[in-house]
């Protein structure tokens, strides 16, 4: 007989208990990412054959070049969060400002959230994914305000990530849990409770093709990831997506270790190239929850303070031992 697993909303409303007003907003929020996140499963199935596909032309407001389903993925994560009426605004990788979502200010949460990140996968039919962070909102407006502070001020975070099959992972602080959307009822169900990352992993991730702009600790560790030595399992495997969500997920199950350093061209200005508030701090969260570690090479990402809505970030996140090596490796 088929085993029974817990629903989402099942997981969600059994944390809820006593807890006050914000904690159930937060699972109010996550079961608004999960319904999006199965309609945004369905139109990426369709894309192709709707002539969904492609750029509608013009950059965002971190010069990316748009492309027709980052535009509707941002119109369908507003229009869910807008009808959760529990966030207050909505800071997205698509709008330069932050979307206010109550006059008042009234709502407890702000919703940081790439919509559809990885978005070069989109024409070749690769993986892409949805990452989410939810902050406590301050009652007053402008809300959007309020996602400015510190990644240790997230109260939930969380991707989704449309492969094979559609996964939700998040986290609300009670360690990192996993559903897997059953197509047939829409549903997510849990398949991956309590998830724990392996202390060491045998896969890096990162695009060896930046490496003339590394810094010198980070190339340092590549090239002792590469080099054979039985004894401590190396070389280790690479593998790289393209998309940060596919990354993260197999670092997250099999262990290693998937970095975006920064551009270290001009030492004096390195350039990272992924997002703080709704890229590199949500990963850093599920990750932490895991037993993960995440870092820039030399301080904590959860550490970080964001003093801007696409303000960008270095990222080293994975298996605790992994990272902690390349943080030695920075440190030389
Ligand atoms: P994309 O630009 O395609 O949206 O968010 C940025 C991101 O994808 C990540 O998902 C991914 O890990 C990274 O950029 C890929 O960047 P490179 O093409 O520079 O390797």
């Amino acid at each position: 007989m088929a085993e029974t697993r817990s629903t989402l909303h099942e997981h969600l409303a059994g944390r809820q208990g006593s807890l006050p007003e914000r904690a159930r907003a937060v699972s109010t929020v996550v079961e608004g990412i999960g319904r999006v996140a199965a309609v945004i499963a369905k139109e990426l199935a369709h894309a192709a054959l709707r002539d969904r596909l492609g750029y509608v032309g013009g950059t965002n407001v971190s010069g990316d070049q748009v492309k027709k389903l980052d535009v509707w993925g941002h119109e369908a994560v507003e229009a869910s969060l807008r009808a959760t009426r529990a966030c207050a605004a909505f800071i997205s990788e698509e709008a330069k400002e932050p979307v206010e979502m109550t006059p008042e200010g009234a709502h407890p949460l702000v919703v940081c959230c790439d919509p559809v990140d990885g978005s070069s996968n989109l024409d070749v039919n690769g993986t892409v994914g949805t990452i989410f962070a939810l902050r406590p909102a301050s009652g007053k407006t402008p809300a959007g305000q309020a996602a400015l502070g510190l990644g240790t001020d997230q109260v939930a975070a969380g991707y989704v990530m449309y492969g094979p099959a559609t996964t939700l992972v998040y986290t609300a602080g009670d360690g990192t849990h996993g559903f897997t959307l059953d197509p047939d009822t829409d549903e997510f169900l849990l398949t991956h409770p309590n998830i724990k990352i392996p202390a060491r992993g045998k896969v890096y991730g990162i695009n060896e093709g930046n490496v003339h702009s590394w810094h010198a600790g980070q190339r340092a560790y590549v090239e002792y990831l590469r080099t054979p030595d039985k004894a401590s399992g190396r070389p280790y495997s690479l593998r790289y997506s393209g998309a940060m969500v596919a990354d993260v997920h197999r670092t997250l199950l099999d262990g290693g270790v998937f970095m975006y350093p920064a551009d270290f061209s001009d030492p004096a200005k390195p350039k990272p190239k992924l997002r703080l508030l709704y890229e590199v701090a949500p990963m850093a969260m599920v990750v932490e929850q895991a037993g993960g570690r995440a870092s820039t090479g030399t301080e904590r990402v959860l550490d970080l303070r964001a003093t801007e809505y696409h303000q960008r970030a270095a990222i080293i996140i994975g298996s605790p031992d992994d990272v902690a090596m390349a943080e030695d490796f920075y440190r030389r």
